[in-house]
């Protein structure tokens, strides 16, 4: 069966063609359509859009085909208010007791289909960790890059400069604390942020005439116009512990301390708590009135050449008049480090 219009103008049956005759071609008509639905949005089509849809019916009467539309049913589109707030540290953020200035990161998204702006608020007091890190500020990624600058970032001030988010957009937020002192190793603080939109809040579905862009309703959607992520610190301490010894060894096979006798200096390092200690380098310069002991390098019962190579250690080279030993990064797991080296007394 032939469903194309013929190209011959056709009209409404009983009606005068002129006002009446649709001309266009069922092809057209369908590539009209399909470009419509592809305008899509991730946030959804916006609202005061109209949804407009008219039917239409051919047939052939007497050879003549004939089109006829229906009444047009136009639909306008609401404004959904819907959003996702999402801690963006991949752990909780290490912290040392007394610091300042540390910060939590989120973002906001604006998961509705219109324009909205959103209220912020913390709450750094919550339980079920080990402290409440002291608040200090919330900033704004006022220039998207989703990192906290400070003096480029803009302090959050509320109802002053509530972010305002289009369709599908996000915001990083900022909230800064300072850490209390007397904490101990791997304590946790957290901390609430709460995004609640300004157009309203309510269960899921309720309506809110009028108030959504442009005069449209507004539709709570899934978030309830409301939501709120945590975020949370780990407090890491890191003591790194030296102590050093010293043997004589007298050329009479004492341990007198006479010109001549052997000095062996023992250093041990030991590193205790949750952190890493990196790039730990031990350097120790020789006293005067004694001569270093050639190749008398060690670490943990190993010798070390003099020369800077591929060991961890060097006499004279690093630092003169020193032995170095580069030991890395260091946790409570590493085992203790051991240095050992000779002097002579001159
Ligand atoms: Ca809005
Ligand atoms: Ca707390
Ligand atoms: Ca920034
Ligand atoms: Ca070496």
């Amino acid at each position: 069966m032939d469903t194309r219009l013929h190209p011959r103008a056709v009209r409404m049956p009983g009606r005068s063609c002129r006002s009446t005759c649709v001309r266009t071609p069922l092809a057209a008509l369908t590539a009209a359509w399909t470009l419509n639905a592809s305008i899509a949005h991730a946030g959804g089509t916006p609202p005061g859009t109209n949804i407009t849809n008219q039917a239409s019916i051919t047939y052939t009467v007497g050879g003549a085909q004939l089109v006829q539309n229906s009444n047009p049913s136009t639909i306008i589109v609401e404004e959904l208010i819907n959003l996702n707030l999402v801690w963006q540290d991949a752990s909780n953020v290490i912290v040392g007791p007394g610091d300042t200035g540390r910060l939590l990161t989120f973002l906001l998204t604006n998961t509705g289909n219109g324009n909205e702006s959103f209220g912020l608020t913390t709450d750094s007091n919550v339980s079920g960790d080990d402290f409440n890190p002291t608040f200090s500020d919330l900033y704004l990624d006022a220039n998207g890059n989703g990192v906290y600058d400070a003096g480029v970032d803009a302090q959050y001030a509320a109802g002053i400069n509530d972010p305002v988010l289009g369709a599908d957009s996000s915001t990083a937020i900022f909230v800064l604390h300072d850490i209390p002192a007397g904490l101990v190793d791997a304590d946790i603080g957290n901390c609430d942020l709460t995004a609640a939109s300004n157009t309203g809040t309510g269960a899921p579905g309720s309506s809110i005439p009028g108030a959504g862009d442009g005069g449209a309703n507004a539709v709570i959607g899934n978030s309830g116009g409301s939501a709120t992520n945590t975020g949370g610190y780990v407090v890491t301490t890191v003591v790194v512990t030296m102590l050093k010894s010293a043997t004589v060894l007298d050329p009479f096979g004492g341990s007198d301390a006479v010109p001549g006798a052997v000095l062996t200096y023992t250093i041990t390092v030991d590193v205790t708590g949750s952190g890493t200690a990196q790039g730990v380098v031990i350097t120790d310069p020789f006293p005067v009135n004694t001569t270093y002991v050639a190749s008398s390098l060690t670490l943990n019962s190993g010798a070390l050449t003099d020369a800077v190579d591929a060991d961890a250690g060097d006499v004279n080279a690093t630092t003169a008049g020193s032995i170095t030993i580069a030991l890395g990064n260091l946790t409570d797991a590493s085992p203790l480090q051991t240095i050992t080296f000779n002097v002579t007394i001159d």
